[in-house]
């Protein structure tokens, strides 16, 4: 029987309007995961006012005993990770070993901020006057309306949830409709850790009725920071909505991330690294890799390398030990099949057939089983001008070009104006430095592949990939606080800053 799921506001079950929606496992398309009901704008407008309510008394609970339930959220999604990573796998495809690591990260991410609940640090700050003490506080922002993609449905959640919570802010999220049950997952670990009702309100909607809803809550001042994870062209809106009234959201948008192959990498690393990048997560990851730049004299040595292990490579169902399952949902689907169209007449594909893989399209014996499983595609020659190589495409294909000096592969890094993750693969440490100092992304991995950021270093783009705000670690704590100046005076008589210092 599937199961039906609706949002969560309040700590209650809102039961009350919305839409029908299927979220399907694309592995087999006919199979439900769960019937889930869509919310309208009022309601997420109704759940920011919730939260607005809730949040008051969770920032009186001091941050120690905060971080004590971001513990113990840690502590119930480990102990259930196996079951939230075979969740993840049926909704959205991902292989099961990503699954778990990415349900891993959340545990990461629990353990880190669990301590910032003893720090969440302030200063002291020497007066220019005597008998005078100036100190800062971070104070929680109120309330974080947080949409997020369904590409990681739970793990890059986690890194919005988890520090926002643990600064004393109340959160109302609002996940991908195909990643609904995932996130009702999430949310049932989160609420059963302790925290109070109305802290973390799931609203389950799909992106018109969540624009309307933010816009009403944003007039209505009970959303206080957005947190955006998706495309450059939404994140663009969300952007706009946010400045008209006058907040800066956390927008972590796409990537077109490049690996530049130097003539002195070690090859066989940069394939693996290649393969994992470009087809784990089918290429639907935005740190996925998009173009690899290889130098003139070991293209040909790369890409027969990288071909060869791509034919050896396993696609299939996403619950065994496959390297790419299908695509995650049908409306990326339709969107790649556009791109795939538009590269067969351009461009030389080297890695074989191309499209939908089916009975009559099939990969030596796989034929897709009634899943969106697509054919991993190579293609060499790309140009600097091609769509290909400046676009997002969000699905299992890679570029590969060539470069003649470094100064030429950093400048074809940049060129697709996004700026999330890159990579080099040199034995070079002037060249990787080089190379760092060159590119504009927020992330730049050496002899690893643009995927795969660890839960505590900052993480966050560029250009068309973002604001420029970072996610993860420390850094984070810039989005979900304030800083608060305070000054004390204890000198018993009217001190002017800047008039009296004349006079001591
Ligand atoms: C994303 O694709 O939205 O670096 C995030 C990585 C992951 C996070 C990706 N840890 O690949």
């Amino acid at each position: 029987m599937t199961h039906e799921i609706v949002s969560l506001i309040g700590g209650k079950e809102e039961t009350s309007n919305g839409t029908a929606y299927d979220s399907v496992n694309p592995a087999r398309v006919d199979e439900v995961v769960a019937r889930v009901r869509l919310a309208d704008a009022g309601t997420f407008a109704a759940a920011c006012r919730s939260a607005a309510a809730a949040q008051r008394d969770w920032a009186r609970i001091p941050a120690p005993v905060r971080g004590r339930v971001i513990a113990s959220i840690g502590r119930l999604v480990e102990a259930n990770a196996e079951e939230l990573a075979r969740l993840v796998t049926r909704e959205i495809g991902k292989p099961y070993a990503e699954a778990l690591g990415e349900v891993r990260e959340i545990v990461d991410t629990c353990d880190f901020f669990l301590g910032e609940g003893r720090r969440l640090y302030g200063q002291t700050v020497p007066s220019e006057m005597p008998d005078k003490n100036l100190f800062t506080f971070r104070v929680p922002v109120g309330v974080a309306a947080v949409v997020t993609a369904g590409n990681f449905p739970v793990a890059v959640p986690s890194w919005y949830l988890v520090p926002a919570l643990l600064c004393g802010n109340a959160v109302v999220w609002k996940p991908a409709e195909y990643a609904a049950a995932s996130a009702h997952a999430l949310y049932r670990l989160f609420t059963a850790a302790g925290l109070p009702d109305g802290v973390l309100n799931l609203v389950l909607a799909d992106g018109d009725a969540t624009f309307e809803g933010l816009g009403t809550a944003l007039a209505e001042g009970t959303v206080h920071k957005v947190g955006f994870t998706g495309s450059t062209a939404v994140g663009r809106k969300v952007g706009e909505l946010c400045g008209r009234h006058l907040q800066s959201p956390c927008l972590e948008l796409g990537g077109k991330n490049p690996m530049v192959v130097m003539p002195d990498a070690d090859l066989d690393l940069a394939v693996e690294g290649a393969l994992f990048a470009g087809f784990g997560t089918a290429g639907q990851r935005c740190t996925s890799l998009g173009t690899v730049i290889a130098h003139e004299s070991v293209h040909d040595e790369f890409l027969a390398r990288y071909t060869r292990a791509l034919s050896q490579a396993v696609i299939g169902d996403p619950a065994g030990d496959v390297l790419c399952g299908p695509l995650l949902d049908r409306k990326f689907a339709t969107r790649y099949e556009e791109y795939l169209g538009w590269i067969q007449p351009h461009h030389t594909v080297v890695s074989g057939p191309v499209g939908r893989i089916t009975p009559d399209n099939p990969r030596g014996g796989f034929t897709g089983e009634g899943g969106l499983y697509y054919h991993p595609v190579v293609v060499d020659g790309v140009r600097p001008d091609d769509r290909i190589f400046l676009e997002e495409t969000f699905g299992p294909i890679v570029g590969v070009t060539t470069f003649a000096t470094l100064d030429e592969a950093v400048d074809l890094a940049n060129r697709p104006g996004y700026g999330l993750s890159s990579s080099i693969y040199t034995t070079d440490p002037k060249a990787a430095f080089r190379f760092r100092t060159g590119i504009g992304a927020g992330m730049v991995s050496v002899n690893n592949s643009t995927s795969g950021a660890e839960a505590h270093l900052p993480f966050g783009g560029n250009g068309n990939s973002g604001n420029g705000s970072r996610q993860s670690g420390m850094w984070v704590l810039d989005q979900f606080t304030r800083w608060q100046a305070m000054n004390w005076d204890y000198s018993g008589r009217l001190q002017k800053a800047q008039m009296d210092v004349a006079e001591i």
